[in-house]
C-alpha cells in the first residue's frame, strides 16, 4: 500500500531524471527505491521501523518517531537536493577562521562529530543526486581540515566540519566554536555519533559543548550498517538517556543514517528541508 503510494506520486518520472547522473548512487532518489520491496523501502525511508521490530509494545518509542513526514514531503524535499540552472548546488568555500567566511543570508545546518565518524560522507549521501559536487570522504581519520560550505541553490548552506579526537586539525576548537557561538544563520548543528560504537568520551565532550552553545542541535547515528540490531538498541537507547537526562537544547528524536546503505538519507533531507523553511510540511506529517 505504502510503496504503491509512493509509485503513484512519483509519475510521471520527478525532476531526478533531469539531474546529471554521472554515478549517482543506485538508491539516490525515491524513484529508485520503488522496485524494492516494501520492507526494504520502510526500512529505507524510515530506519527506526526496522529496531522497532525487536522492542516489546511496553517501550514508548514517540521519541524516536517525532518528526514523522510523509512519502509527499520527502518527494518535495528531495526536488532541493536536484541541481538546476535556476537551483544549483555547489561547493562554495573553505575556510580556517570566521573572517574567512561570508555572511550568507539563507539559513545554514553544519554537520560536527569525530573524526571518521562519517560526517562527509553523510553529505556526500545528501548529495547524491548531484554527483558533480565533490565531497571528499577518507577512511583515515582527520581527512577533512576546514570548514568546508556547499550551497544549496538559495534556500540553505551546508558545513562540512572537521573532526574531534583522533588526529583532528590543531586549531579544531579555535576554528569550530566561534562558528558554532557566532554563526547568525546557523538554524541547526547535527551532531554525529557512530552508532556502531556508541558515544565515546569525545563525543561527552560535544555534547557538553553544544549545551554550553545553548543552540539546538540534533543527534544523527551514523553508521548503522555495521554492528548488529542488538548493539544499535543498546546504543540507542544508552543515548537516549544522557539525551533525557544531560540535555535542554538536544532534539529528543536521534535520527539513524547509514551512508553507505542509503538508509535515513531521504529523511534527513527531508528534516533539513523543513529545519531551513525550505518546504512546508503537509498535515499528514507529523512534527
Ligand atoms: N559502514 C559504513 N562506513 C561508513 C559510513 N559512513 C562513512 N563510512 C566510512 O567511514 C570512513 C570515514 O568517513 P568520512 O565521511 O570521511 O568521515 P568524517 O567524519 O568526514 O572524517 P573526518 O573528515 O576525518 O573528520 C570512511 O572509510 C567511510 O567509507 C556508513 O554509513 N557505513
Ligand atoms: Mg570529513
Amino acid at each position: 500500500m505504502f510503496c504503491l503510494r509512493l509509485r503513484l506520486l512519483l509519475q510521471p518520472v520527478t525532476p531526478v531524471s533531469a539531474v546529471s547522473r554521472l554515478s549517482a548512487h543506485k538508491l539516490a532518489s525515491l524513484q529508485s527505491v520503488t522496485k524494492l520491496s516494501p520492507n526494504k523501502v520502510q526500512s529505507l525511508l524510515y530506519p527506526f521501523s526496522e529496531l522497532n521490530a525487536y522492542l516489546d509494545r511496553s517501550v514508548d518509542t514517540t521519541q524516536f518517531q517525532l518528526f514523522h513526514p510523509s512519502v509527499e514531503d520527502m518527494i518535495k524535499a528531495e526536488k532541493l537536493f536536484c541541481s538546476s540552472p535556476s537551483h544549483t548546488i555547489d561547493y562554495y568555500i573553505s575556510a580556517e577562521r570566521m573572517d574567512h567566511i561570508p555572511a550568507l543570508r539563507q539559513p545554514e545546518v553544519c554537520f560536527i562529530g569525530r573524526s571518521n565518524v562519517g560526517k562527509s560522507s553523510l553529505i556526500k549521501a545528501l548529495f547524491s543526486l548531484t554527483p558533480e559536487v565533490e565531497v571528499r570522504v577518507s577512511k583515515t581519520p582527520g581527512h577533512t581540515k576546514k570548514m568546508n560550505f556547499f550551497r544549496v541553490g538559495k534556500a540553505f548552506t551546508i558545513v562540512d566540519m572537521p573532526g574531534y579526537g583522533h588526529r583532528a586539525p590543531k586549531d579544531f576548537v579555535d576554528m569550530v566554536e566561534p562558528y558554532l557561538y557566532t554563526r547568525k544563520n546557523l538554524v541547526r548543528t547535527f551532531l554525529l555519533v557512530d552508532g556502531s560504537v556508541g558515544l565515546q568520551k569525545a563525543d561527552l565532550i560535544a555534547l557538553e559543548m553544544c549545551e554550553d552553545i545553548k543552540r539546538p542541535y540534533v543527534i544523527l547515528v551514523t553508521k548503522i550498517d555495521k554492528c548488529g540490531q542488538g548493539t544499535l538498541l543498546t546504543n540507542l537507547f544508552n543515548l537516549q538517556e544522557v539525551v533525557k537526562t544531560q540535555t535542554s537544547c538536544c532534539f529528543p528524536q536521534p535520527f539513524l543514517v547509514s551512508s553507505l546503505r542509503f538508509l535515513g538519507i531521504y529523511l534527513l533531507r527531508c528534516f533539513i528541508s523543513h529545519l531551513t523553511g525550505s518546504i512546508k510540511l503537509t498535515n499528514t506529517s507529523q512534527s
